[in-house]
């Protein structure tokens, strides 16, 4: 590989096991998506938002002195048109995520799907009293039955409100009913999305995006919640679980299988079926030495927080482990999954497997996954793995050698207990030190990768950056797989905090980057914030918290709409990369200025991550100041040279980006 071509590898990534990957893809002559991104640059009309394909009469690409569409539509409409489509697509997604998870209680809550269980009896009473479903003298099936069908028809919905909008503090409630903007039902908002959309109907970009503010509250306060409830009911509620991450868990002796995507329901019992005895005895009379299961992007996140299930990686990954030539099957079912990956495992000796109803994969292996006989599929989904492993062509195969230690599994309800036990639990610890100042303020940052940025690099620096300067992190999606492959998930980080922040956690026994879970799970962090501004002290809104949205690596619809629910429910927020609406100023001036007035936070889309922290910094002072609270000051609870027992990290392994590594 010529220097130029090496040098190009670190750019694309600071991970190194990634760019021994990549340049094995590259020696083998095989494209990954960071290749293709090098060959195919964004259209920079559509880049911006400017390209309007809603009809045929186009598709109109805005730019120099065309102004206007064939219609006449004024590129303020084509950018919020198109901001629109997106959150609404990415509301779908999560949504219909959340659908079929109430599809799965109910079969189970019949008897009809019998591998699956009422796990979390408490949760699912709690979940019951928000759904308004009695529990007194009703067994869990009885209970779980209406929970399942009340669940559904928050999709359905066509009056009223959704019922989990009781679940944000009475002001935000009051906020978004004098706007108008409270969800009447999930499905709903999304559909209308669609109609106001189309052509000849809104075209004013600021009633068109005032509907966006309320179909993304139908993805975070509806589907997305519903989802992640509905998950824990099954699967348990998580809490603190260890586990580890990276490509050197790929084992060059055991059968080695990957489930990639979204639901649980799937990759839960694909859990079960690997662990079985037989089949463990199956995989070794084909001369390996046992199964080695393990996730990649958010179905990784599913099992990782209530399993320990370790993590290959995130997005970017994908094309990656199968490079590696050591994957014997991968299993995807929905969101996420690169067509790439098909053409790369045929290069190699790999099967992917696609399982679910919406999402096949021209070329791939078929195994329809049916939740009535959903363990009989997962045992008969490891045979293929198992029985491919003789296959595998031990020459091709790479493992780089890196593997880092995490902690995950922090559930809304697990961070309320550990401040206070069974019978104290609540907010009051946090809320206290965010007022004293020892926590300035906290942040969720989460999101994609995006291959537009260096991989991993955004993500890295803003959580660091973030908790030196004493700023509490919750984290999700590919951001939580990003920190949790370069040790940022595990106690020893508290070497970065700042003292203030270290304090807390360690009296508490927390790291200071908590993983709450996939992205659905992002719905974790709007309870957590609804119990903040509740607790007392902090004002009496989520937008009154010191609080700051992240999402550094960002690229699929579904981050967008999280993007806006957060900045909805009252969460300024930093999306990095670039702006899907740079070309209009007014529909930049409206998503944030306009935003600020309306719902009290701003929608941001800044690529440069140094300044978004600086500004989010910035943000979380003037909150504070705002709620009256004792000025930040990073050295009134520790000098920088201030000995904390248990003081043990040294700054060179930090500094060295090799913070927990080992084999
Ligand atoms: Ni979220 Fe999960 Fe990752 Fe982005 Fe995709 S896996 S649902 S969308 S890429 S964080």
């Amino acid at each position: 590989m010529t220097e130029e071509k090496k040098e190009a590898k670190k750019r694309a990534t600071i991970d190194p096991a990634v760019i021994e990957i990549l340049e094995k893809a590259e020696a083998e002559g095989i494209s990954t998506a960071f290749d293709r991104a090098e060959t195919t640059k964004p259209c920079p009309i559509g880049h911006e938002g400017n390209c309007c394909k809603i009809c045929f009469m186009g598709p109109c690409r805005l730019t120099g002195k065309t102004t206007v569409g064939v219609c006449g539509a004024t590129i303020e409409t084509v950018a919020a048109r198109n901001l629109a489509r997106e959150i609404a697509s990415g509301a779908a997604a999560h949504s219909d995520h959340g659908r079929d998870m109430a599809h799965t209680l109910i079969a189970a809550a019949e008897g009809e799907a019998p591998d699956y269980k009422i796990k979390d009896e408490k949760k699912l009473k709690a979940v019951a009293r928000y759904l308004e479903v009695e529990t007194d003298g009703r067994s869990k099936e009885e209970i779980a039955l209406e929970v399942g069908r009340k669940a559904l028809a928050e999709f359905g919905r066509q009056e009223g409100e959704i019922l989990y909008v009781k679940r944000a503090p009475q002001k935000r409630q009051e906020i978004w009913k004098k706007l108008g903007i409270t969800p009447r039902g999930i499905d709903r908002e999304i559909v209308e999305t669609l109609h106001r959309t189309h052509m000849g109907n809104d075209q004013d970009a600021e009633h068109i995006l005032d509907h966006s503010l309320r179909t993304c509250l139908g993805d975070g306060w509806g589907g997305s919640m519903l989802s992640t409830d509905i998950s824990d009911i099954l699967f348990g509620t998580p809490g603190p679980v260890a586990a580890r991450s990276g490509f050197g868990i790929l084992k060059e002796d055991e059968v080695n299988v990957v489930v990639h995507g979204h639901e649980p329901t799937l990759s839960e019992m694909i859990v079960v079926a690997a662990s079985d005895p037989e089949l463990i005895e199956y995989a070794k009379s084909k001369g390996a030495k046992g199964i080695n299961l393990m996730g990649i992007c958010c179905t990784a996140n599913e099992i990782l927080m209530r399993q320990g299930v370790p993590v290959v990686g995130d997005f970017l990954s994908q094309e990656l482990a199968i490079a590696t030539g050591a994957i014997d099957a991968m299993i995807v079912d929905i969101q996420c999954i690169m067509q790439g990956i098909q053409a790369i495992a045929e290069k190699y000796h790999t099967k992917i497997i696609t399982t679910s109803p919406k999402a096949h994969i021209t070329g791939a292996m078929r195994i329809e996954f049916d939740e009535h006989r959903a363990l009989e599929i997962a045992k008969q989904i490891i045979r293929v793995g198992i029985d491919n492993f003789p296959n595998r062509d031990k020459k091709k195969v790479l493992i780089p050698d890196y593997i880092d230690h995490l902690v995950a599994g922090f559930s809304h309800e697990y961070i309320a207990y550990m401040q206070g036990g069974i019978y104290r639990e609540s907010f009051r610890p946090l809320n206290d030190a965010i007022m004293q100042g020892r926590i300035r303020g906290a942040a969720g940052v989460v999101g994609c990768n995006n291959p537009r940025v260096t991989h991993t690099d955004p993500h890295l620096y803003v959580v660091k950056e973030l908790i030196k300067n004493d700023v509490l992190v919750v984290t999700t999606g590919c951001n939580a797989i990003a920190c949790a492959k370069q040790g940022l998930l595990t106690p020893e980080v508290m070497d970065f905090a700042g003292p203030g922040l270290r304090e807390v956690c360690q009296t508490i026994g927390v790291p200071p980057v908590l993983h709450m879970g996939s992205c659905v799970d992002n719905s974790r962090i709007l309870t957590v914030l609804a119990q903040c501004a509740t607790e007392g002290g902090l004002g009496e809104d989520i937008s009154d918290l010191p609080v700051a949205g992240f999402a550094p690596e960002w690229m699929s619809e579904k981050a967008l709409s999280i993007g806006a629910y957060f900045v909805a429910s009252g969460v300024t927020t930093w999306m990095g990369v670039g702006s899907p609406v740079a070309g209009s100023t007014e529909v930049t001036r409206i998503i944030t200025e306009g935003w600020k007035e309306k719902v009290g936070a701003a929608y941001y889309f800044e690529p440069d991550h140094e300044k978004a922290v600086q500004e989010a910094l910035a943000h979380i002072d003037a909150k504070r100041k705002a709620l009256k609270l004792e000025e930040y000051n990073p050295t009134r609870y520790a000098k920088s040279d201030t000995y904390f027992p248990g003081d043990y990290a040294s700054d060179e392994v930090f500094a060295a980006g090799s913070y927990s590594r080992s084999k």
